[in-house]
């Protein structure tokens, strides 16, 4: 595997699915694939889960890993070609790659989108041109577009805790006082189109995704209608994706706390799952009562980022 951005890079679900169960059952078996090998984790944002899952997995795997946190630890770099780089970057981007890389087997990039040029950002600039000067296998620890080692993760805890072969998993936007990236609920929907599972996406209007990511899947701007049945309900914010409306790229379109989850929401459910990325805004985008229940699965959630985050590795060693 030469890089880990979208679905399809894993190949066949149910294998992957399968390899994960062993991992998870089993995660020092390949103590030695990792052995002389190094993996460097590249932080342009701020990050809890996916830096220690990150690490941990690849201990796990015998690999040591190297942190680097971009403008604390490093230089501040430049992403951007072609400008004259007389402000407070020092360093490009077109530099630093190829020299992290060459201390290194295997890269992982964490960087969000900037929110405020969507070509730029639903291009994926930054991560693209880790993929052109980097010559190293590429993992996105949440890019501009795309949260893959957390959706591979939702996808696990899903298969664990269903109660049927095929569970009804509602996403649900909720509201947030920030403007927050479109990865997390892109790469949801790319993997919950993927998998054997009725998906249904609900949000005000405006916050339509990408039909890239949002593919087939139903959405029910209704929010009680859509989580009606709902085995699974997935929280999350995001800020306007720019699909019917260019210009509104990024902007908060709604705060409305009707859309917060709550009883009364869970209520129509069947006595459905809540799980959410974190980190979460307690009583913003769910309230204390559900996020405290024993409904809730965002801490088994998170435990399985390690575990997603291993088979990737896993596989990357594999093919070096
Ligand atoms: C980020 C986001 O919504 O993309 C990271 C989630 C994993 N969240 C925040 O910045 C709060
Ligand atoms: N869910 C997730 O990626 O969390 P962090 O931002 O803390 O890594």
């Amino acid at each position: 595997m030469k890089s880990f951005f979208h679905v399809q890079d894993i190949g066949d679900l149910g294998k992957a699915l399968e390899e994960a169960k062993q991992v998870k059952a089993t995660p020092f078996a390949w103590k030695s694939l990792g052995e002389n090998r190094t993996i460097m984790l590249v932080f342009f944002n701020s990050s809890l889960r996916t830096r220690l899952s990150s690490q941990k997995a690849a201990l796990n795997l015998g690999m040591n890993p190297i942190v680097l946190n971009i403008g604390q630890d490093s230089w501040k770099l430049e992403t951007e070609m072609g400008v004259v780089m007389d402000g407070d970057k020092s360093e490009h981007l077109r530099e630093a790659i190829p020299v992290m890389t060459s201390y290194c087997d295997i890269i992982g990039i964490r960087s969000f989108a900037g929110l405020t040029d969507r070509e730029y950002d639903y291009n994926e600039t930054v991560l693209r041109q880790f993929l052109e000067y980097g010559g190293k296998p590429v993992i996105s620890l949440e890019s501009a577009t795309v949260h893959p080692c957390q959706a591979f993760a939702d996808l696990i805890t899903i298969e664990e805790y269903k109660k049927k072969s095929r569970p009804k998993v509602v996403m649900t936007w909720a509201p947030h006082p920030k403007a927050l990236p479109q990865a997390v609920p892109n790469s949801f929907a790319e993997w919950m189109n993927a998998a054997d599972v009725d998906f249904v996406i609900t949000h005000p209007e405006g916050y339509e995704l990408d039909p890239k990511f949002a593919g087939k899947a139903r959405v029910e701007y209704d929010q009680m209608k859509a989580l009606e049945g709902a085995d699974f309900v997935y929280a999350k914010n995001w800020s306007c994706p720019g699909v019917t409306d260019p210009s509104g790229y990024g902007q908060i379109l709604s705060k409305d706390m009707g859309w917060t989850v709550d009883d009364r929401h869970m209520a129509v459910t069947n006595n459905a799952y809540f799980m959410h990325c974190l980190p979460v805004r307690r009583n913003m985008i769910v309230s204390d009562s559900v996020i405290d229940a024993p409904t809730s699965l965002v801490i088994p959630e998170a435990a399985n980022r390690e575990v997603s985050a291993q088979v990737v590795m896993k596989r990357m060693l594999e093919s070096l």
